[in-house]
């Protein structure tokens, strides 16, 4: 059984939805921002539920949609843990192994075009002789990601590809990250023979290649890196920290807690918790902000109440304010209240903020960092 193998055009990005076709669990790796719409459709189309969105490492020339599209689909991310994206919920090492339905990927850590990369191997239940890799940029069809950023090492790069990529059954499909001439697919097998870096080449000539590839930056890897470190989040992007709001798809725009709670102040907006219930009051709450859980806990399912809980609050026509509790939630609130024609803002940082290093929230950004009025339930 095959994945759905998608393409963006604009980075020349594959995208691929894997699903057991009993359950209808879905996992995806390395979805592209700009496609998010598109992926949603997928879902929908074929009638999926979306379990994990997992990354091959931090790109350097696109950013992915990670954080929303879990958001939105009510997924949970996973990223490779070397590759410092602090806000996945799960930090994925060697051997690891995410299900969806009776189907799993198991995480091969194959170091070189970046340091903490790596591909996921897939054995569809019940397809014994089945085998698909999902390369990201570490094997392309004909090539190999390049290993000049980012960590990179054309030495660790030779050696993942032909000690853990080329002990692989030679029937393995090959499914790669990127294809800059069209191809779709490929084979353990056929690189092995034919891919003109590594066929009859020693580790002394890739690496000489590989230095020698001169290739320019990518064109977006200033923007793209910092964000993809954030699941595809762009807090900091805009005037945010000013006081004006930074322009967002999708709802009025994103704002910092300080100037939310200006508005708040002024009596301008209105700030909305949708936080769950439990959140509110077990971690702390805001003084004045009213309620509109976009989740409730357990299980975190949507909340039936939430669109007339927003109606209500918006019921004097101020805009609304999102706040949830690092800012992801609060895109997705926003975006409903948008389509049920209201004015929504997203308050950036949420009242936690982003974890640090050590997974700590609080140090870093948020309503409470800011030193903002709130209180213990
Ligand atoms: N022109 C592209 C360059 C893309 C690029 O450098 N891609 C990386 C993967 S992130 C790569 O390893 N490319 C291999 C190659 O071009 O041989 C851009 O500006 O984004
Ligand atoms: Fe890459």
């Amino acid at each position: 059984m095959n994945p759905t193998q998608l393409f963006d055009p604009a980075s020349s990005t594959y995208t691929y939805l894997l699903f057991d076709e009993q359950t209808r669990e879905a996992l995806i790796i390395d979805p592209v921002d700009e496609q998010l719409q598109r992926d949603l459709d997928a879902l929908a189309h074929l009638g999926l539920t979306l379990k994990w969105t997992v990354e091959t490492h931090a790109h350097a020339d696109h950013i992915t949609s990670a954080a929303r599209l879990a958001e939105l689909a009510g997924a949970r991310t996973a990223a490779p843990a070397g590759c410092d994206v602090g806000t996945a919920a799960v930090q994925l090492r060697d051997g690891d192994t995410l299900a969806f339905g009776r189907e799993a990927v198991r995480v091969l850590h194959t170091p070189g075009h970046t340091a903490g990369s790596v591909c996921f191997l897939w054995r569809p239940a019940g397809e014994a002789a089945e085998r698909h890799v999902f390369t990201g940029d570490t094997l392309l069809i004909q090539g190999c990601g390049r290993t000049d950023f980012q960590s990179g090492s054309a030495e660790q790069l030779y050696d993942s590809i032909t000690r853990k990529l080329f002990t692989l059954p030679d029937t393995t499909l090959v499914w790669p990250g990127h294809d800059y001439h069209g191809r779709t697919q490929s084979t353990i097998g056929a690189e092995k023979t034919t891919n003109p870096r590594l066929a009859g080449r020693t580790r002394e000539q890739f690496v000489q290649t590989m230095d020698g590839l001169g290739l320019p930056r990518p064109r977006r890897m200033d923007e793209a890196v910092p964000a993809n470190q954030r699941s595809g989040l762009r807090q900091d992007a805009g005037g945010a920290a000013s006081g004006e709001p930074a322009p967002a798809e999708g709802y009025a725009g994103d704002i910092s807690p300080r100037t939310a709670h200006d508005w708040m102040q002024a009596g301008q907006a209105v700030l909305v918790d949708v936080r769950t219930d439990a959140e509110r009051e077990w971690v702390g709450f805001v003084p004045g902000a009213e309620t509109a859980a976009w989740k409730q806990w357990p299980g975190m399912a949507l909340n039936p109440g939430f669109d007339a809980a927003v109606q209500t609050a918006a019921r004097d026509g101020r805009p609304l304010m999102m706040l949830c509790r690092s800012g992801v939630r609060s895109i997705a609130a926003a975006r409903r209240a948008t389509a049920l024609g209201l004015a929504a803002y997203n308050v950036l940082g949420g009242f936690e903020g982003d974890p640090d290093e050590q997974a700590q929230r609080g140090r870093k950004n948020g309503w409470r960092h800011a030193g903002l009025p709130w209180r213990q339930g």
